[in-house]
């Protein structure tokens, strides 16, 4: 069989430059509690996200943990179900309750028109995922969360490059999360950042990732998340290479848009979104004449492995599926789209001979 093409593939460094960098950091004797390189890649990254009060983390999910308790939430989260799990399972696992909310079925990201009405007294706060990139409606979501003295939190994993007409997109909520795990556009291995909108809570995410030690003592229910210097690295020398990443991907996007355009039944959703971190396709099963589980499988035979991100829904999960918001009946838009979407493979090194692979298979399922 031809080699295996998977989803992605992380943004290729030159091993060389690893090693000097991974060299630097082990000839520092400094290897995490906030070293030069950690400052370096904050610096960087605040500077390239456009977000004044910038933290790292060591991976996303502890960082949404982190913004949930900087930001003093308690009660219930309004959250979409469409997602990885990491963004409900952070909520649980900060003793709150995910109250589950429908999506909007062009974005596929949290409908603010269902939001309201899950409102209670114990509501603290909306939690949005701009999912594949594709941003949520951010002036709707504030307009409510205002009316009703909520904070918001964005869950920005995928969405590194992504802006609203111009504005960054750390621009919108009190906090938005980023993820640099490996399978990123840009990564640190494992890694994570929350851009604040306030200063006072950056410092307060700040104390409760380092066990909440003030002069080396604790004050505060703090935690250990912090990002390491290797990581750190990783994510320098990474941010060097993101331009002709991007470049490479932008070119995989407009081959699948080129190829997708005139075939009924596919939808795509590039023109929705700016992140280039994934690229997913909406399957019409009656259109295209064939269920998007059809087309993962197809695809698998030849060795290509296609992702159901997000399936099952996160409503779906053993500890949450007895919420009453989490009644299928409750989502009927989230039910219909985890059933029809498919993450083709993504990344720059595509291009070429794997791309065109991928192509001739779908072409024969036309
Ligand atoms: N919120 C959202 C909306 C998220 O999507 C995520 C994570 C989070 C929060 C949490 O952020 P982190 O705590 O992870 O920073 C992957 C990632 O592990 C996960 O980060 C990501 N979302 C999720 C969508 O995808 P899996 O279980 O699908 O990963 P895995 O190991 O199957 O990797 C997918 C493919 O990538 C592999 O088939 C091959 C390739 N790969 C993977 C790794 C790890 C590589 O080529 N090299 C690698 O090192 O979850």
């Amino acid at each position: 069989m031809d080699k295996k093409i998977y989803v992605t593939k992380p943004t290729p460094v030159e091993v060389e430059t690893i090693k000097s960098m991974v060299g630097d950091v082990w000839a520092s004797g400094q290897y995490t509690n906030g070293g030069q390189f950690h400052q370096n890649l904050e610096k960087a990254l605040s500077e390239t996200l456009k977000a004044p009060y910038f933290s790292l983390f060591n991976n996303g999910t502890i960082a949404l943990m982190i913004a949930i308790k900087a930001l003093d939430l308690k009660g219930e989260v309004i959250v979409t179900p469409f997602t990885f799990p990491a963004t409900v399972t952070s909520i649980d696992w900060c003793g709150l309750t995910p109250v589950f909310c429908d999506i909007d079925p062009d974005t596929m990201c949290i409908d603010p028109a269902k939001i309201e009405s899950l409102i209670t007294d114990k509501t603290s706060a909306i939690m949005g995922v701009h999912v594949y990139g594709i941003p949520c409606d951010v002036d709707a979501i504030q307009k409510i969360a205002d009316k009703h003295n909520l904070k918001v939190i964005y869950d920005a994993a995928h969405a590194f490059l992504s802006h609203i007409d111009g504005k960054p997109i750390s621009d919108f909520g009190d906090a938005s999360m980023f993820s640099f795990h490996a399978t990123k556009i840009f990564q640190t291995l494992e890694g994570g950042g929350i851009s604040f909108k306030h200063e006072s809570v950056k410092k307060k995410a700040e104390l409760l990732k380092n066990f909440g030690l003030v002069d080396g003592i604790a004050n505060s229910s703090g935690i250990n998340a912090k990002m390491n210097e290797v990581q750190a690295a990783v994510g320098l020398a990474t941010l060097d290479v993101l331009k002709e990443e991007k470049q490479k991907r932008q070119k995989v996007s407009d081959a699948y848009d080129d190829f997708f355009k005139d075939i009924d039944g596919i939808e795509t959703f590039s023109s929705l979104s700016n992140s280039l971190q994934y690229y997913p396709i909406r399957v019409n099963k009656k259109k295209f004449g064939m269920s998007r589980d059809g087309i993962r499988d197809e695809l698998e035979k030849q060795g290509i492995f296609a992702r159901k991100y997000f399936y099952p829904l996160c409503s779906d999960i053993e500890d949450f599926k007895n919420h009453p918001s989490a009644k299928r009946e409750n989502l009927p838009v989230a039910s219909e789209v985890t059933e029809n979407v498919l993450c083709l493979p993504f990344y720059g090194d595509l291009l070429g001979e794997d791309l065109g692979r991928i192509l001739s298979c779908l072409e024969s399922l036309k």
